[in-house]
């Protein structure tokens, strides 16, 4: 965050119904409980915790498609979403979003493009979640999020937040990559994306990798957003992931990305997505994501 001194909005969001396993709708609670809570007291950081509430979704009447499931619930998500962290960045409070799984990323970055003229995103994830209802295997709009924050896919998705302008391809950078679908990687290359997958990360290193990111991201915006997908961690030591993949970033890897950002004082929101507590053994995986919370918010080693 660019004011150590910034106060944090920690909205929660349990929603699920952008995925096919249920579960992350549990995720904010159990991040809560592996001890967010003192974590941010121990670093004396002024916050205010806030669910996103919805009107219980009636099972019977959820709206399908085989290639957008549940396309009406996740708009009236999404579109709440939006507002609230329209209202937090406007206030000059910086934005902590706990999914939930990753397509509330559409309700968030809405929300913020509506504050930031020109918003950059730093994406950890196994996945690039570049599909549209052209492409996608799965009918999952969480594996649709960041195309629909580049203006791709379902007009009722694209317009949520009802602003025309959308993030520049440029100002995206995907960092974790090792599942890529073959309509996912025709849009990287059509658009530009900078995707830093596993095999680059071996090869240069996280600092590097961590470096760029930060550089290109930040480089001509207003602001800049992490959206950070549990399964970018290698589920080896996350296992709370209803779409393990494995070879994914090592505790340490993690942590310094973490650190890095912290560092650069480029941020100026983030959201933690799909902690699904059904997978996780234990509370392990909730709380390494509370450990890094805290890197990301300030927390060193020495
Ligand atoms: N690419 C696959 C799909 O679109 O169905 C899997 C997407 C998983 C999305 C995860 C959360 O990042
Ligand atoms: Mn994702
Ligand atoms: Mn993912
Ligand atoms: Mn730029």
């Amino acid at each position: 965050m660019k004011n150590p001194n910034t106060p944090v909005s920690i909205l929660t969001v349990p929603f699920d119904l952008g995925a096919s396993q249920r579960g992350t709708k549990l995720g904010p609670e159990a991040i809560l409980k592996a001890g967010l809570v003192n974590k941010l007291h121990s670093l004396q950081m002024k916050h205010t915790i806030h669910e996103v509430h919805f009107p219980p979704f009636i099972e019977e009447r959820y709206s399908s498609s085989p290639r957008l499931n549940y396309l009406n619930e996740n708009i009236r998500i999404h579109s709440k979403l939006a507002d609230e962290v329209y209202r937090i960045s406007k206030n000059g409070v910086f934005p902590l979003i706990l999914g939930g799984d990753h397509s509330i990323a559409i309700g968030t970055i809405s929300g913020l493009r509506k504050h930031y003229q020109n918003l950059g995103i730093i994406w950890m994830d196994a996945h690039s979640d570049l599909n549209t209802p052209l492409t996608t295997p799965s009918g999952n709009i969480h594996g649709m999020s960041l195309a629909v924050n580049l203006g791709m896919g379902d007009p009722k998705l694209t317009s949520i937040g009802g602003l025309k302008s959308t993030i520049d391809p440029k100002d995206v950078v995907i960092v974790g990559a090792r599942s890529i679908d073959h309509g996912e990687r025709e849009l990287i290359r059509r658009e530009g994306i900078t995707c830093f997958t596993m095999h680059d990360i071996d090869k240069l290193g996280m600092a590097h990798v961590m470096q760029e990111a930060i550089r290109i991201s930040s480089s001509g915006t207003d602001g800049v957003h992490l959206s950070f997908d549990i399964d970018s961690i290698d589920p080896q030591i996350a296992p709370a992931t209803g779409t393990p993949v494995p070879g994914g970033l090592s505790y340490r890897e993690v942590h310094l990305a973490m650190e890095m950002l912290y560092e650069s004082s480029i941020l100026t929101s983030a959201e933690i997505v799909e902690n699904n507590p059904l997978f996780d053994d234990h509370e392990r995986s909730s709380e390494l994501l509370v450990g890094l919370i805290g890197s990301l918010l300030g927390e060193r080693i020495l």
